[in-house]
Formats: C-alpha cells, structure tokens, sequence
C-alpha cells in the first residue's frame, strides 16, 4: 500500500512546454479544511510549519499564490538532477491541486504564481542546504546540489496547506505560501532511520511507504535490518535457503517473507529517487540463528537449530573456527555490496553474547577485510568498535544514560578514526513505549515519551567524543512487537520527527515548546497523507485542525 507521498516522485516525464501564467485567485488564508476543522481554526507561522528547524527563516508579508497557469522553471540550462527534482515536484502537485504544473525550461514571466528551482546559491549551503525565496510572483528555491533542492522542495511543500498532501484533487481550495526568505543547512550529513524487516516481515509496499514518510524530515539515510535471529530477508543467490527457509517465519512463528534481489534492488532505487541511501544491514557474529538455522555447516557442532519465533536476544553465534564461515561472509557480503551503490554496508555486531571476544574480533575483521575489497566501508554497532575499525567507518552508539562500557566504547570508535552515529535507547529507541499504556513496544531502555525523545544533544550525549567525530543520529524502529508498518508509524511518529530535527537543526534552536507546537502544525499534514500517528499527550493536537 502506498500512500499520497509516493506521487513526490514522478513515475512519468513530463513534456517541457512553455506556459507563462495569469494571475491566481485572490491570497487568502488556506481553506483548507480537514474533517474535524474549524472555521476558526488557526493557521501555523511559517516557523510552526517547517520541521525540521530551518537555520534562518525571515516571515514577510503577504502570500504567494499559485493558479492553474503556475509553472516550475528550472532554467535554460539546468542539469537532468534539476529537472527530476522538478518533475517530481510537479507530480507532487498536480494530484491535489488539479493543476498541470508543466516543468519549463526558462522564459517563465508573469505574475502567476511559479517555482523557480536552480543549481547555485550564496556559498556556505554545503551539499545538502539550500534557499528559499518567495515573493509575491515567484518562489525561487537554489542549492549546490539536487540533495539541496530536494531539501528545499520539502520545505515548500510545507508552508503549503496540510490538504496538499492529500491523494485526490481538493476542489475549491486556495494553494497559497506565505512570503519567506529560508536560508538552511544541515547540522549533520548523516540523518537516519532504521527498519527492522527480520523480526516481523515488511512487503516492500510497506518500506516504501515508510520511505515516503521520512522524505518531508529531510532524511538522508535509511538502515534496512535484513537479518536476524527470527529471520533472513533478502535472497542470497550462492546460499538459497537463507531466505527460501530461513525468511519463512518471523516472530510468533507467522509467514515471514523475504525480498528477491530484484525487489531488493528497486527498494534501493525507491529511496534514491528520494535522496536516500539505503544502508544494508546483516547482523554477525550474533543475531544469526536464522542463518545457522538455514545450514547446518555454519554451526560449530554441525547440527542446525531450530527456525526461532521468539524475542530473546544474545544466544546465536558464526563459528569462528570453521573456514565455511567466511566462504559464508564473503559470498553474502560481497552479493549485498553488489546490490548496493551506497558506500556503507553494515554488519551489526551487536549484543554478541555468545562469542568469545577474540572470536568476535576474528569475524568482524574478516566482515570489514570483504566489505573492503567490494569496495564499501562497515557501519556497525558500537560495540565493533571492539574489534579493528577502519578510519571512516561507522559507529552507530545505542547506549542508554550512565551505561560506562558503552561510553568507553564510543569513545574508542572515535579514537580509531570511526564516523558516530548517535541512536541513544533511551530516546532514539522508537520500539520504547511511549508510556506504560503503549499497546505496542517495548521498555528495557525505559519509557520514551515525545519529549524524551527529543530532549538530548548528541554532541554531548557522550562525554570523551568530539563533535568532530558525530556523523549523525540514527532512530531505529525493532519490530519484534510490530507486526506490520501501522504499528511501526504510530511508534515512529512523532518521535521520528524529534530525532529529524536533533540531526538537521542547530542546537541553537532547540526548544522543546517550540517543537511541540511544529508537531501540531504537522498532524493535519500526516492525516491528510494517511500517516499513522500517536496523540502524545504534551502536543496540542487540535491546533492547527489536526
Ligand atoms: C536491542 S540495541 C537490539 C535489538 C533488539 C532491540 C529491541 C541493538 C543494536 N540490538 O536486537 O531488537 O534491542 O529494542
């Protein structure tokens, strides 16, 4: 099932016709109105509209208003990334507007409303910021890079009326932005979610879905967790079984599932085409039952478990001692690097309690010396840091508060040169119940309400680790309670959209009230979109007619 957010990215090209426009409609306030509205409604600031925080936003009056004769100018000379962002908008647009929002090639004057989307801007935007200029004829969006524009396209669409997320034409309605001057960048390159597929099973409609609701928080990475004690999810092709038996279940013994490498494939393409790298993840040494399940070879005693339905942890273990695991670890990790055009593959190496440490070292140096030779770098846990790390690898740190050997880790990672990734448990954990009465989830590392999860610095999470050594934040959703993607959205949102802002965002700007008052603005926008979410009760939800 896809949702409305999926039209964000054009699946058909549009001809580059010249239309130069007529004035719109009058600039009223939005009459957009969703099923519990208000004619009193009141309507969000362009601040209270924007999630995450953008690094300077300038509110000006009036508002620009695009009409049937609006166009998207990307200029005479723009580069095919430009124009896909473009077409994409344009897609976007024309469901609920009606409109045709043809894509021209420059030339475009007039007083309708147009966007104008351009490869440039004032220094300093980095790879992935941007501007954004609206005035009473034109909003005019540049950034270095398509990412940038990507970026910038986010932000417009969220000055625009929540029902432009709607997946029919919305007769009768005013599409209006309010006069801004946005300058923004990233705080951090790296802002991810993780989805794990391995405990409960996600068709690839359901990921893509998930894709499609992180696109507006302006997330650029996406970890996908194939593999686990409960089951494999992407077919392997030099060792079948992995996925034709070990993906047949999940937790509670259920059809499991798992992904052709064709549907692996157009699952990486899903989130490039939204400005998303899709991070595979293959959890060893530990965390393999469903492999070790699968062959019997890969077990030290030669004798294959059972297909696990449960949700303990820390009990499977690779043999270190036999040579066919690493024939194993290279014939998978060198098909996965194959499937993946993203530099990072990761490994896992969490919660390996069932291997020695000098047998974990061992396996984990082997991972890292084939994912080396595919040509990618290792994205591990922090607890790989325990083995050799290469410089530039990836240190995801899932500690909770006050956890020393956690600490001491993450500080190692930073020693050896490794990139951090912070995705604290107890508030970036979006499996965690938001409260004792969370009918999903659940709360080794505490309860993580709304505000938790949005209430911590990652470049002070950690004493001993420079900011200099923070890639990002990471927000993975565990899935051994959720057993579809309804209950992974109303886990995921809104919390997901804290852990967006904390990596976006300067620290300047956090504001708890602040954020909770944006997390309002978006609840008409996630409705509209069919975005499951749950009614935190520190949100103000009815606000904004959510
Ligand atoms: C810990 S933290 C895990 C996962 C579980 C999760 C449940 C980490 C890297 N591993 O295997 O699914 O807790 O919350």
């Amino acid at each position: 099932m896809r949702t409305r957010l999926t039209a964000l990215v054009a699946s058909t090209a549009v001809a580059g016709g010249l239309l130069l426009g007529t004035a719109g409609p009058p600039a009223l306030a939005s009459t957009v109105a969703g099923p519990s509205s208000t004619s009193a409604t009141a309507q969000p600031s362009p601040a209270q509209r924007v999630l995450p925080t953008p690094t300077s936003l300038v509110t000006r009056t009036g508002t620009l208003t695009f009409s049937r004769a609006s166009v998207i100018d990307v200029g005479a000379h723009a580069r095919p990334d430009t124009l896909q962002v473009a077409q994409d908008l344009a897609a976007f647009l024309r469901t609920p507007t009606g409109y045709p929002w043809r894509v021209v090639r420059g030339g475009s004057t007039g007083d309708a409303g147009r966007v104008v989307l351009a490869v440039g801007g004032p220094s300093g935007l980095g790879t992935e910021g941007y501007r954004l200029d609206v005035d009473g004829t034109s909003a005019r969006l540049t950034a270095p890079t398509a990412d940038g524009l990507f970026h910038g396209v986010q932000t417009l669409r969220q000055l625009m009326p929540p029902s432009v997320e709607a997946a029919t034409v919305q007769a009768g309605a005013t599409w209006s932005v309010p006069q801004v001057l946005v300058t923004d960048t990233p705080r951090y390159p790296l802002r991810g979610a993780m989805l794990d597929v391995a405990r409960h099973f996600m068709t690839v409609g359901e990921v893509e879905r998930y894709l499609d609701a992180m696109v507006p928080l302006k997330l650029n990475t996406f970890v996908l967790h194939l593999a686990d004690d409960q089951g494999w999810r992407l077919a392997i092709r030099s060792w079948p079984r992995l996925a034709t038996y070990g993906g047949a279940i999940e937790t509670g013994g259920t059809p499991g599932g798992y992904y052709t490498q064709a549907q692996f494939r157009q699952l990486v393409a899903y989130a490039a085409a939204r400005h998303i790298t899709l991070v595979p993840q293959i959890d060893l040494p530990g965390h393999t039952n469903a492999a070790l399940a699968s062959y019997a070879q890969l077990n030290c005693d030669g004798v294959a478990p059972p297909r696990y339905t449960g949700t303990d942890v820390g009990f499977s273990s690779l043999c270190a001692s036999k040579p066919v695991t690493y024939r194993f670890l290279d014939d998978v990790l060198s098909e996965i690097s194959a499937l993946t055009p993203g530099r990072y593959v990761s490994i896992g190496g969490d919660e390996a309690h069932s291997t020695t440490a000098a047998d974990y070292t061992k396996m984990v140096d082997a991972a890292q010396r084939i994912l080396h030779r595919n040509g990618k770098q290792m994205w591990g846990w922090h607890q790989t840091a325990a083995a050799d790390p290469a410089r530039g690898s990836v240190a995801a740190y899932w500690g909770t508060a006050g956890s020393d050997a956690d600490i001491a880790l993450a500080q190692e990672a930073a020693a050896k040169g490794e990139r951090l990734v912070m995705a604290p448990a107890d508030h970036a954990y979006l499996d965690m119940k938001y409260d004792a009465s969370t009918p999903y989830g659940q709360d080794w590392a505490g309860l993580v309400s709304v505000t938790d999860s949005y209430t911590w610095d990652p470049a002070t999470l950690v004493p001993g680790v420079p900011d200099s050594s923070i890639a990002g934040v990471l927000a993975p959703v565990w899935t051994e309670t959720l057993p579809s993607i309804g209950p992974v959205e109303y886990m995921a949102f809104p919390r997901l959209a804290g852990i967006a802002q904390l990596g976006w965002s300067t620290q300047r700007s956090h504001d708890l009230e602040a954020y909770l008052v944006q997390l309002a603005a978006q609840a008409p926008r996630w409705e509209a979109a069919g975005v499951r979410f749950y009614r935190a009760p520190e949100v103000a939800w009815r606000r904004f007619g959510g």
